[in-house]
């Protein structure tokens, strides 16, 4: 057996009852397989054993007290994966499924992604199975102060930078951050997506979809194609798939459905943005009341979102929620192109079905890290205590976007695999990451 192979053989032996965990290394080994292994030079080093070993993870009680007084306990968890390229950055997700498999494939993810923005981030996640949904503001910021008093000592603005993610927005950062800077007393870029008002940047709120609608319109126009008049399909409804709407609707394309965890809304019209933003930005409700406020939608319980006819489909709710079913009836209704804003979207058999048909498939790792790069701008902005204008970061992030199309496409053609931007995504990630820890010697 190859060199790779082995190493993803052990791994799955070392990590068991982690599926998540797993599905995230079979992906990325598979397409390393052919690069690695006429490399010796990485197996000599280790390169592969180390890199599927988070350099650190923690798992801390997390206790707070709710609205009725009643104590309760959540688990909080910070995987420090791989600092070759610089501090481990990745976001927190705060959600009941939260569990170390779905941290470590996130933030085994994150080391490529990074790697693919090349800023220098190194790659981490962390989170807890904490849902705020339903709970009081007080209730979140009473659980986020305590997550934040176990979670300080891990991180700091050279050390380890977190962010959002799933339930993660600008009130929880902002309740992070105040706990952050009162317990070490330093107001330093330790988290971002900060508010305005404290060092956050302009333009972080928006880059995961504008940046996942950047990427896919260069890839759509180095194929003769663009987004203009196209139907496009989003799921979820939270940051992501916002932005990416709005971004979509800004170029010419026509979005017709969002989700969330209960069900999908079809809007043969159009979705009305402003009305969505109401209902999930700030009354924070389900996304089935938009269909009270547009009686024109159909509003459908469960899944099912795939089956709705689209040019594209974004992908931007959670990992596993386009399987190969789902992938088969988007290619027979002449689905084109799938640019995945969420993390693993799509099942390794989705993948493989679109691989197959040809369609344009921009993975999660290089599609989303317009925001994890953005960030990056964020810690690079409080590193010089100054604020770029929104239009000059949205440049800077449509800049990294197209640079990031550039270096996937070009991967995938140097490993004869062209259009593969699976393959090209994981090659190009690596590279970067393996030679810098080859550098550093065996650390
Ligand atoms: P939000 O919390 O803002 O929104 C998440 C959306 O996905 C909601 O509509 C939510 O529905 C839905 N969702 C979450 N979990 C599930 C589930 N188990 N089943 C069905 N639907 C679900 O998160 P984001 O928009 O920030 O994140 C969306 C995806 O994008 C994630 O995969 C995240 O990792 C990825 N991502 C985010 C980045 C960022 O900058 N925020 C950057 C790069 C990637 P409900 O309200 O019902 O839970
Ligand atoms: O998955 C991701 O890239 C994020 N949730 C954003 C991470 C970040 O540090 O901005």
């Amino acid at each position: 057996m190859s060199y790779t192979m082995n190493v993803l053989e052990q791994a799955k032996k070392n990590n068991p009852g982690e599926p998540e965990f797993i599905q995230a290394m079979t992906e990325i080994l598979t397409t390393l397989q052919p690069y690695v292994d006429a490399r010796p030079e990485y197996e000599k080093a280790g390169i592969l054993e180390r890199l599927v070993e988070p350099e650190r993870a923690v798992l801390f009680r997390v206790p707070w007290v709710d609205d009725a007084g009643k104590v309760r306990v959540n688990r909080g968890y910070r995987v420090q994966f791989n600092s070759a390229i610089g501090p481990y950055k990745g976001g927190l997700r705060f959600h009941p499924s939260v569990c170390l498999s779905i941290i470590k494939f996130l933030g085994f993810e994150q080391i490529f992604k990074n790697s693919l923005t090349g800023l220098p981030i190194g790659g981490g996640k962390g989170g807890s199975d904490f849902d705020p949904k339903g709970k009081s503001d007080r209730e979140v910021m009473a659980f986020c102060q305590s997550f934040m008093t176990e979670l300080y000592r891990h991180i700091g603005a050279d050390t380890d930078v977190p962010a959002g993610d799933i339930g993660v927005g600008g009130r929880e950062i902002g309740f992070m951050f105040g706990q952050y800077k009162r317990v070490v007393n330093r107001f330093e870029g330790v988290l971002t997506g900060k508010g305005l008002t404290y060092g956050g940047s302009l333009a972080r709120t928006e880059a995961t979809g504008y940046g996942l609608v950047y990427l896919v319109d260069e890839m759509l126009r180095r194929h003769g194609k663009s987004l203009e008049g196209r139907t496009v399909a989003v799921s979820g409804s939270g940051n992501v798939a916002i932005y990416a709407t709005q971004k979509v609707q800004q170029l010419g394309g026509k979005v017709v459905t969002l989700s969330d965890s209960n069900g999908f809304i079809y809007d043969a019209e159009g979705i009305d943005l402003s009305l969505v933003k109401d209902i999930k930005e700030i009354r924070r409700g389900r996304i089935s009341e938009y269909k009270g406020h547009k009686p024109g939608a159909v509003y459908t319980e469960g899944r099912g979102i795939w089956n709705i006819p689209c040019d594209i489909a974004l992908p931007c709710a959670t990992q596993n929620e386009l399987n190969g079913d789902d992938a088969k009836t988007l290619v027979k209704n002449g689905c084109f192109a799938v640019g995945e804003g969420a993390n693993m979207p799509s099942t390794l058999e989705a993948t493989e079905v679109f691989l197959q048909n040809k369609v344009l498939f921009a993975p999660g790792k290089a599609a989303n890290a317009g925001g994890v790069a953005t960030s990056a701008l964020e810690m690079s902005q409080n590193s010089m205590r100054i604020s770029w204008s929104f239009d000059e970061v949205d440049q800077k992030l449509r800049g990294i976007m197209v640079n990031i199309y550039d270096n996937i496409a070009a991967a995938a053609k140097e490993a004869d695999c062209e259009d593969n931007f699976v393959a090209g995504a994981n090659i190009a990630g690596f590279k970067k990451v393996a030679e810098a820890m080859m550098q550093q010697g065996t650390v």
